[in-house]
This record gives C-alpha cells, sequence and structure tokens, in this order.
C-alpha cells in the first residue's frame, strides 16, 4: 500500500501504549484522521492524553466502544492487544481490516528487514547482529519488541536501511503482507501461554514470520530445535541453519573450537569459540544465528570477530552482579520462561542456589525437576506463583519461601557456601511485585551490591 492511500482514511489505533501512540502519530502525519482507543481510565493517561490534544488526534479511553471500531477503514492494533477482543472480532466479521503495527510499518518502511523471532534469545541475537552490521559498515536501524516501535523507524529509513527487528508472536498476528528479507527462527519453547490457549497456536504465530516470503528471501532456524527442523517447510525462502551440536550443510555450526560458516562448497572458519565473552550454550547459539545472518550479509568476517568478542551480553540477562566470599551472584531476571530459565541453570555445573517466582505464565515447573535434582543445592522461593512452584518442585532440593526481594538476598546469602552460584532465574514474569523485569533485576542488583 502507498502512504497516499492513508490519505483521507479514518483508521482506528488499539492501545495507547509506545506502538500505539507512535502508529497515530504517524498516520496523523499522512492524513488519515485517526481515532486512538484505550482500555485504561483517564487519570492513568494525563500525558499520554496532553501530547494527543496538542497534535490534534481523537481519542477514546476508559473501555473499547464497538461502534468506534465498525465506523472505520482499518484497525492497527497494539501487540498487546488480543486479536480475539469483542470490539475487533465484531469489525473482522464485518470485513474491516485489522492489521499489526509491524504490518503499518512494514507497508511505509524502506530498505531491507531483518526479523528475528524467537521464545528466548531476540533482544541479544537482534543487538548482536545490529552491532556486526553496523560495524561491517550498513546503515543500521534496529527496532521491534526490543522496546522502539518499528513504525517510529519509517522516517529515518532510506534503501540504504538495513533494519534489525525483533519481533514477538504478538507482532506476529495480523501481518498479511509483512515479508523480512532475512527471516530468523532462533527456538520454540513454551512462552505467553496466558494469551495462547495452546502451543500450537503460539508457535503458528511465530511461523507467520515465514508465511509472505518468496524463494529470493532467507530464512534462518535453529537446527538443534526438533519443532524448528519439522516445520522449516513452511518456508519459501531458501533455507539455512544453525547448530552447537550438529553440522549442517548451509549455515554456521561449531567444528573444532570454532564457529564456521558453510555455504555447500564454500566453507569459512569464523572465530575461535574462546573469543566469546558471554556465558552459556544458549549464547552460543544465538552468536550462530547472528554469524548467519551476517554472512548472507556478506559482512566481512573481521567485523564480525571483533563485534562478538567484545560483546559482553546484555543487562538482565545472566549478567554477573559480583563476586563475594567466593560466592558468584548472577541476575537473569529476563528468564521469564521455563526455557530461558533451563538454560541458566545448565550455564553453571552445580551449586545453585536459584531464586524462582513471580507471577506466573501458566507454566508446569515440574519439567525443571531433573535440572534442579542434577545442579541446583537450595531454592528460594518468591512472589505469587511461590506456592504453586513449591508444590511441583516437592521432595527435589531444600526450599525456603520468602515475601520479598530483600528476603530472598539475605537467604541465599546465608545458604551459598564457597564455589556456589546465586541465581536470580525466576520463570516468570515480575509484575506481581515489580514494574517490569528490568525494576525487578535492578532491586537484586541492588541487594546484591549491598551484601558484605
Ligand atoms: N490495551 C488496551 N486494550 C487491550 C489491551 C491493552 O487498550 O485489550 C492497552 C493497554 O492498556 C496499554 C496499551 O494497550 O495502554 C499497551 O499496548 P502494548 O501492550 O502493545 O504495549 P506497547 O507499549 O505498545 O509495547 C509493545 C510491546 N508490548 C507487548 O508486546 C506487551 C513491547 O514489548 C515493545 O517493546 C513495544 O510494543 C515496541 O515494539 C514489551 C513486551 O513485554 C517489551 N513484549 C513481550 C515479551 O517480550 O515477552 C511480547
Ligand atoms: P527475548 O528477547 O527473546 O526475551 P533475551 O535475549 O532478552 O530474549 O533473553 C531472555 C532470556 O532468555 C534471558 O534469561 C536469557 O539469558 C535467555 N536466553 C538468551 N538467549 C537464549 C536462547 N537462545 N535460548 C534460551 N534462552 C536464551
Amino acid at each position: 500500500m502507498e502512504v497516499r492511500v492513508f490519505k483521507g482514511k479514518k483508521i482506528l489505533v488499539v492501545g495507547m501504549g509506545l506502538s500505539g501512540l507512535a502508529s497515530a502519530r504517524y498516520l496523523q502525519s499522512k492524513g488519515s484522521i485517526v481515532t486512538i482507543s484505550e482500555e485504561r481510565p483517564r487519570q492513568e493517561l494525563e500525558s499520554e492524553l496532553k501530547s494527543l490534544k496538542v497534535q490534534g488526534i481523537n481519542y477514546e479511553v476508559g473501555g473499547h466502544q464497538v461502534e468506534t471500531f465498525l465506523e472505520t477503514d482499518c484497525i492497527v492494533v497494539s501487540p498487546g492487544v488480543p486479536l480475539n477482543l469483542f470490539p475487533i472480532k465484531k469489525a473482522l466479521n464485518q470485513g474491516i481490516e485489522v492489521i499489526s503495527e509491524v504490518e503499518l510499518a512494514y507497508r511505509v518502511i524502506s530498505g531491507k528487514i531483518i526479523g528475528i523471532t524467537g521464545s528466548n534469545g531476540k533482544t541479544t541475537t537482534t543487538t548482536l547482529v545490529g552491532k556486526i552490521l553496523k560495524s561491517a559498515g550498513f546503515h543500521v536501524q534496529v527496532g521491534g519488541n526490543i522496546g522502539v516501535p518499528l513504525i517510529s523507524l519509517v522516517q529515518s529509513s532510506t534503501r540504504e536501511t538495513i533494519n534489525v527487528v525483533e519481533l514477538s508472536s504478538f507482532q506476529l498476528e495480523a501481518i498479511p503482507s509483512f515479508r523480512p528479507d532475512i527471516a530468523v527462527i532462533l527456538n520454540i519453547t513454551p512462552d505467553h501461554m496466558d494469551r495462547y490457549d495452546s502451543l500450537e497456536n503460539y508457535s503458528r504465530a511465530k511461523f507467520n514470520i515465514l508465511s509472505n516470503q518468496v524463494p529470493q528471501d532467507f530464512s534462518v532456524f535453529n537446527y538443534d530445535d526438533p519443532l524448528l527442523r519439522q516445520f522449516c517447510e513452511k518456508s519459501s525462502g531458501k533455507r539455512y541453519w544453525f547448530s552447537t551440536d550438529s553440522l549442517v550443510s548451509r549455515g554456521s555450526y561449531i567444528k573444532k573450537g570454532q564457529m564456521v560458516f558453510c555455504d555447500q562448497r564454500r566453507l569459512e572458519s569464523v572465530m575461535d569459540l574462546d573469543i566469546v565473552g558471554v556465558k552459556g550454550v544458549h549464547n552460543l547459539e544465538n552468536i550462530a544465528a547472528a554469524v548467519t545472518v551476517s554472512s548472507l550479509m556478506k559482512c566481512n568476517v573481521s567485523a564480525v570477530r571483533e563485534t562478538v568478542h567484545s560483546f559482553r551480553g546484555i543487562p538482565h540477562r545472566l549478567e554477573k552482579v559480583r563476586e563475594l566470599n567466593g560466592v558468584e551472584y548472577y541476575n537473569d531476571s529476563k528468564a521469564t520462561n521455563l526455557a530461558s530459565t533451563q538454560k541458566a541453570i545448565r550455564a553453571f555445573p552445580e551449586g545453585i542456589v536459584l531464586i524462582l517466582g513471580g507471577r506466573d505464565k501458566g507454566s508446569d515447573f515440574s519439567v525443571l525437576r531433573p535440572l534442579i535434582i542434577q545442579r541446583v543445592k537450595s531454592l528460594i522461593l518468591l512472589g505469587e506463583a511461590s506456592q504453586k512452584i513449591k508444590s511441583q518442585l516437592d521432595g527435589t532440593v531444600p526450599v525456603e519461601q520468602v515475601s520479598t526481594m530483600h528476603d530472598a538476598v539475605a537467604a541465599a546469602f546465608r545458604c551459598s557456601q564457597p564455589g556456589n552460584v546465586v541465581l536470580l532465574a525466576p520463570a516468570c514474569s515480575s509484575f506481581d511485585m515489580f514494574d517490569n523485569y528490568n525494576d525487578r533485576g535492578n532491586t537484586f542488583r541492588e541487594l546484591v551490591s549491598q551484601l558484605q
């Protein structure tokens, strides 16, 4: 769709968060008649409403009016708004077009798109790919679920731009034409089971990243993920792989302590693994994915190598806070699902004092049992999910239930000994006790820094 198609059109934007506000501003600037609808009450939206007034954008707050949804040409939904919302279903039934903010942005953005999705590792991989491409000399923009709505990158995009976009499953719903030049799927494990009624529906949203690809595009999959091996044929693009324990014919893998990139006949050594500065096999997977993308983009190997060498990870992802009395403290507050917690546990051989808990996302914590028995010395449980976790992990290792992060850190300090690791990797979201995972991680970090 050309930009001018928006002119004079009535467009409803749903959700007054980052994506909704940026979409509304963009559409208004292109001459659409925009209304933004939000369920939160007026009192919570003072600054948003002030700026909407200045910009002359209409709004309705305190709930969604069905009539507003039916008297519009097109509806743009924010990622946090489920498509089964009653007024959206009504609008769809009446043939009104409903698209996501990512789809809107795709229709007007310039340059190439590298789309990165998966249950875990998106932010790490997106950041790393962005850094490598920048250091290889490309004009790069990084956005999407990482915190910068794609629509806000449109004005600064040119034909030369490489847009590196982190994509959540939510953002991959309602994307009838979104087509990344390179699509990456890092892994698929259960998450957001509070929004999806089955793993199948959640996976379907993730696989949507491939749905509009054509043979000239590339898709990059994790060979070590059985679900991805099984469903890779959903891609019409050229398929590439990455792996940390198998050999692949096209893509990146590990051979004799080196990461190599192979494209049928061409085999190139990209780096020695000993230059990697981040912990855990999962980070090797992220690096292998980034190496595959960089090789497809024909980045020079020294840019890849130097960027990986200087990459120290991202705050709140298996981040080392300090060492005290021979005990290492790690903040992995972003481990908000079971798979990321499992990867965090696997990053240490044994002697882990593990802090778990927060708001449950519909998880079955008993899948952690074997790893806990193998590597964890004691469990400290916190937050709303604490009782459920206790009953699902009953009989594994000693458990202490606490009610604040302060008490969790104090308990971990008490029961750890030299050689142990204290690990915050909660397998839950943070919203029961904190603003978000950053707030939870910062609180943990601060309390750990105060220990003596
Ligand atoms: N709202 C309604 N009606 C509803 C539901 C929500 O009006 O039925 C309103 C909320 O009250 C709120 C607004 O919609 O005011 C929020 O919209 P949103 O949740 O889509 O939030 P944004 O601020 O637009 O942020 C979104 C992503 N949020 C979610 O997917 C929940 C951000 O990812 C993303 O960084 C941002 O777009 C820019 O692309 C956050 C996230 O938690 C970090 N993502 C999840 C994750 O990583 O696990 C998927
Ligand atoms: P996302 O953006 O997908 O949430 P992040 O890079 O922010 O991914 O990492 C989220 C959590 O998952 C952190 O706990 C991190 O240590 C862990 N993690 C990072 N990469 C992977 C991976 N490839 N597989 C599993 N867990 C990972």
